[in-house]
């Protein structure tokens, strides 16, 4: 399984405790949410598209990652030309493509008496069309770098890549030919899918160019990954997780507008929650809907109920929050499983039966940000329950929430520093900041001086990834940095922009461009659903993002 560093078998533990009577515990419910998630299934928008020109890729220590791609020859002289033994040639397509990758070889001299066999590599970015993936050292399957042997039994024919792609970039090598006759390779095309349709509001006329772009790349990320649920990455894993459904339901909202996937999404994950109703954090759809059982994450279990929340704030759609509202109910009682009498989130116990994730970000220690998370989700959860009038269910929220920001201050806050810490070490983090900002346990005042104090401090263990990014800007927003958070988008995401991004990637750390969490750089996803949240921000707050700066 995926992001093992888990303790899977502790999990066992707490979920059995619940299944003691061997029931379902959604029984009436399960197959009525399977069932609206299917009726749900969005037709898929297609589009033909072609390559723009021929390139090849050269080292250049300034590029991203060490690569960049430059012009070679216009995309005739492949068209009309023998593609001939020896012969590598790299097809640009001008932007970043999902979908189906098809070309055709014809006949140029003499009869073709045998097969031809080709290598084609896929890349998002140059690097993948450029480095060897082998010997393979990442630690998730080889076979999703997007590189296929192609046999053409025929010529001439057409073929078509079974599987569906992400990708700029087209690699296409030789691999076998018979010497007795010529063919060339023509009509490239690729067949591109997506659930997102409409065109999204122009920004106002005076806003930056720079945010504009980065609004764009925004758009195409969230549009690649709007498939037939919200995936995480049309290259890599390609499915619903928690988290990333939270975050591309945000920006969905500004944009758009397709909130139907966001009600298959919430109904897919209900129905696919286990026996004891805890929801699963990632769920697959084919063959057919399953969960990646036993992958339980604490945070997105909690943030599921915040997306529900979200998605009634843009539809009011009552009907659906009811039916789901036991599911977030239900997430409450992991809290309770893990709540200590002190009012502290027991972390280590946690933290052995749990997968807390937070971010990629080595080393981090999130006793705080679990704390100040617990919080957010029960205030978040309690105005759930007043959508959908149960208060008089979780009618115990309001004094635990006073309890758990109480100890939050009293246990995990440095007053003299202004600034939380986690962990044995004291570690200083952004993630513990951001959450416990997010989570309302300091005033304003105090979150201010709260952030100023950390982007000014050397060594705090800053965000690794644009998931954090996201809540760093919500909580610098909610601080009433406005310029800070506006230079933030600027800087780190058009930072990815300034490095060549057709789409923002999952993880980014500006001092590190070879980061991976999977410990080879190729295998990240370099268009992924957690990263196209400026879209959110640029939108949302148009009087921070879309102003003219020069009046
Ligand atoms: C990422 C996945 C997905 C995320 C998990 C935790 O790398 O691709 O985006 O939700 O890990």
């Amino acid at each position: 399984m995926k992001h093992c560093n888990l303790n899977l078998l502790c999990l066992f533990f707490f979920f059995l405790s619940s299944i003691a009577f061997g029931q379902d515990y959604y029984k009436t419910e399960r197959q009525t949410w399977l069932s609206k998630a299917n009726e749900l299934k969005p037709q898929l928008t297609e589009m033909i598209k072609h390559p723009s020109r021929l390139v090849h890729t050269v080292e250049d220590k300034t590029s991203f990652q060490g690569w960049k791609a430059v012009d070679s020859a216009p995309m005739d002289s492949l068209y009309k030309n023998a593609f001939t033994k020896d012969r590598a040639v790299i097809i640009d397509f001008g932007e970043h493509l999902t979908g189906y990758f098809s070309f055709t070889l014809a006949p140029l001299m003499q009869t073709p008496d045998a097969p031809v066999r080709f290598k084609l590599t896929f890349g998002e970015v140059p690097s993948e069309v450029s480095v060897p993936f082998d010997p393979y050292k990442g630690s998730l399957s080889r076979a999703w770098l997007q590189d296929e042997v192609v046999t053409a039994m025929d010529v001439p024919s057409t073929i078509t890549i079974t599987r569906r792609l992400a990708f700029r970039y087209v690699k296409i090598e030789m691999i076998s030919q018979s010497v007795a006759f010529d063919f060339k390779i023509t009509d490239m095309s690729c067949k591109s899918v997506t659930s997102a349709s409409a065109f999204p509001e122009a920004l106002s006329a005076g806003t930056e160019p720079m945010i504009k772009k980065i609004d764009q790349v925004g758009l195409k990320t969230l549009q690649e990954c709007m498939q037939t649920v919200y995936e995480d990455g049309p290259k890599r894993d390609r499915r619903l997780w928690i988290g990333d459904l939270y975050l591309e339901s945000l920006a969905n909202s500004y944009s758009f507008k397709n909130y139907n996937l966001t009600k298959r999404c919430l109904y897919l994950l209900a129905g696919l929650s286990d026996q004891n109703g805890y929801l699963i954090a990632t769920v697959f759809e084919n063959p057919e809907p399953h969960p990646q059982t036993g992958t339980h994450l604490m945070d997105y279990s909690f943030l599921y109920n915040v997306a529900l929340k979200e998605y009634f704030n843009v539809t009011n759609d009552i009907e659906t929050v009811n039916s789901l509202w036991p599911v977030a109910k239900r997430q409450l009682d992991i809290i309770y499983a893990y709540l200590q009498p002190n009012g502290l989130m027991n972390y280590d116990k946690a933290n052995k039966e749990w997968w807390l994730f937070f971010d990629w970000k080595e080393g981090l220690h999130k006793e705080a940000a679990l704390q100040g998370l617990t919080i957010y989700t029960l205030k978040q959860t309690y105005e759930l329950a007043r959508i959908v009038n149960k208060q008089g269910e979780v009618k115990d929220l309001p004094l635990l929430i006073d309890k758990m920001t109480q100890a939050a201050r009293k246990y995990l806050y440095d007053k003299n520093k202004n600034l939380f810490e986690s962990g044995p070490q004291k570690q200083i983090s952004y993630a513990s900041q951001i959450w416990m900002i997010l989570g309302d346990v300091l005033s304003t005042k105090e979150s201010r001086k709260c952030l100023n104090e950390i982007i000014h401090m050397k060594g705090a263990f800053y965000p690794g990834s644009p998931y954090l990014y996201h809540y760093y800007i919500q909580a610098l927003i909610n601080s009433g940095m406005n310029e800070e958070a506006r230079k933030t988008i600027q800087n780190y995401w058009g930072g990815m922009v300034t490095r060549g991004a057709d789409t923002f990637w999952e993880v980014y750390d500006p001092n590190n461009e070879f980061l991976s969490p999977y410990n080879f750089y190729p295998i990240n996803s370099y268009c992924h659903a957690w990263s196209c949240t400026p879209v959110y921000f640029i939108r949302k707050y148009p009087e921070i993002f879309q102003t003219d700066r020069k009046h």
